[in-house]
């Protein structure tokens, strides 16, 4: 039935906030990894991006600061963000979001009560709540064989056991630390050197290929710093041409590349100390031209790089842009970014990821973003109407389930996944 003017809004808005969603790049893990799958008070407060911004607050020494046990710190920043200040930023929003919608009482700002109402909960019992509450259905982590943490979990053939967590394989040393992966690699089995050699060729594509089967991954994956340029007469070139391409076609998977990142600009804040750095687009161009074939997902991370990267994808249907990657994960840029790639794309764009690294980010992550795109959609839909354009409810639900969910199945040639 189609939807009068002042329907249009309201739901667009609802099904914005319900319809179920794939969240396509998280650092989450589901409950088997143990450790790995971070999640509660102390974890929430010591994200990150919270860090970074209660330095900002105090002449703590750095070190002093890490010498702190984690609930030390998490106290730490509880005070200087949102005792001292007032939480207004994203991150820290986003944690009075949490609070909020896990039905604590955000106004007794009694941070121990916080903590004992989540420790009295189970992991697994979280982890079903937060993926109800933020209504996903399906979640891809970010793993990496070289990390001893996780290695093993895959190699006893665990690292797959909940249908709901899918695997995405990095390769970040591959292709920016070439010498720490040919260690990594020769102590896995692999013969590779630092050379590169047929050998080491043959060697790294077996490697990628029984990580990508073991995993069942969905692509490969790897951050890269702005500077990457392609085609070029180096590493990065090579390890693409010969190898990374090569296994991406066999195994029919698309290569996601999120570039952008200058790492560790002040190493004293360890993972807060990375910084943005503007990208050159036409490294993409020249990998969604040369191999035409092959599928590409990719986010930058510079504001500047957004709308020319939206324009490329208009040009090269094998390139997918998806998500407001990290710095740009704050509600103005979302907004600003999803309109544009809206008024480019139309609805064949993955708008959002969430990037989350404690569980119940899903939480408010997904529920700002959601907001925001079911916002542009309605201006657009609106706009429609009155040029005489009467949009369904089923066709604004068929537009959300694209954006949201089907368009990166869809993108990967799994849409069989959906109906699991
Ligand atoms: O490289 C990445 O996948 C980045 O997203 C992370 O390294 C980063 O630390 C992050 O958490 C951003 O949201
Ligand atoms: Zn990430």
């Amino acid at each position: 039935m189609e939807l009068k003017l002042n329907e249009i809004r309201e739901t667009a808005l609802r099904l914005a906030t319900t319809t179920p969603v794939t969240d396509m790049h998280t650092h989450l893990y589901s409950p088997e990894y143990g450790q790995l799958l971070l999640w509660g008070i102390d974890e929430l407060l010591t994200y990150h991006y919270l860090i970074s911004e209660s330095f900002r607050w105090s002449n703590e020494d750095y070190d002093h600061f890490w010498s702190m046990t984690k609930r030390e710190q998490a106290d730490w920043i509880w005070q200087k963000l949102f005792i001292d200040h007032s939480p207004v930023s994203e991150a820290a929003t986003g944690f009075i979001t949490i609070l909020q919608r896990l039905g604590l009482d955000v106004s007794s700002r009694n941070l121990n009560d916080y903590r004992q109402a989540l420790e009295q909960r189970s992991v697994n019992e979280q982890v079903n709540t937060v993926m109800e509450l933020a209504g996903i259905e399906k979640i891809v982590m970010t793993n990496d064989p070289f990390d001893p943490l996780e290695r093993p979990i895959w190699l006893s053939g665990k690292g797959k056991s909940d249908p709901r967590f899918y695997a995405a394989l990095r390769v970040d040393a591959l292709l920016n630390d070439w010498p720490h992966a040919v260690k990594e690699l020769q102590s896995l089995g692999y013969e590779v050197q630092q050379a590169w050699t047929e050998q080491t060729v043959a060697e790294v594509r077996r490697f990628l290929g029984e990580w990508i089967v073991r995993m069942d991954a969905l692509y490969l994956a790897v951050s890269m710093p702005g500077d990457f340029s392609y085609p070029e007469e180096d590493h990065r070139s090579r390890m693409i041409d010969d190898a990374m391409i090569p296994v991406c076609q066999e195994q029919n998977i698309p290569f996601a590349l999120m570039i952008g990142v200058r790492r560790r600009v002040n190493p004293a804040l360890k993972l807060a100390g990375d910084m943005s750095m503007l990208s050159d687009v036409s490294a993409v161009e020249a990998l969604c031209r040369r191999y035409p074939n092959q599928k590409f997902l990719v986010t930058m991370l510079a504001r500047e790089n957004q709308h020319e990267l939206t324009v490329l994808a208009r040009k090269f249907r094998n390139l997918m842009i998806f998500g407001c990657w990290w710095f740009l994960h704050i509600e103005s840029m979302v907004e600003e970014m999803t309109r544009f790639r809206i008024e480019l794309l139309g609805t064949s764009v993955i708008p959002q990821h969430s990037d989350c690294r404690v569980f119940e980010q899903l939480i408010y992550k997904w529920e700002h973003s959601r907001k925001i795109i079911g916002k542009v959609l309605a201006d657009k839909y609106e706009k429609l109407y009155l040029s005489g354009w009467h949009v369904t409810e089923a066709e604004i639900q068929r537009d959300l389930d694209d954006m949201l969910n089907h368009n990166f199945w869809r993108f990967l040639g799994k849409e069989n996944e959906l109906s699991k």
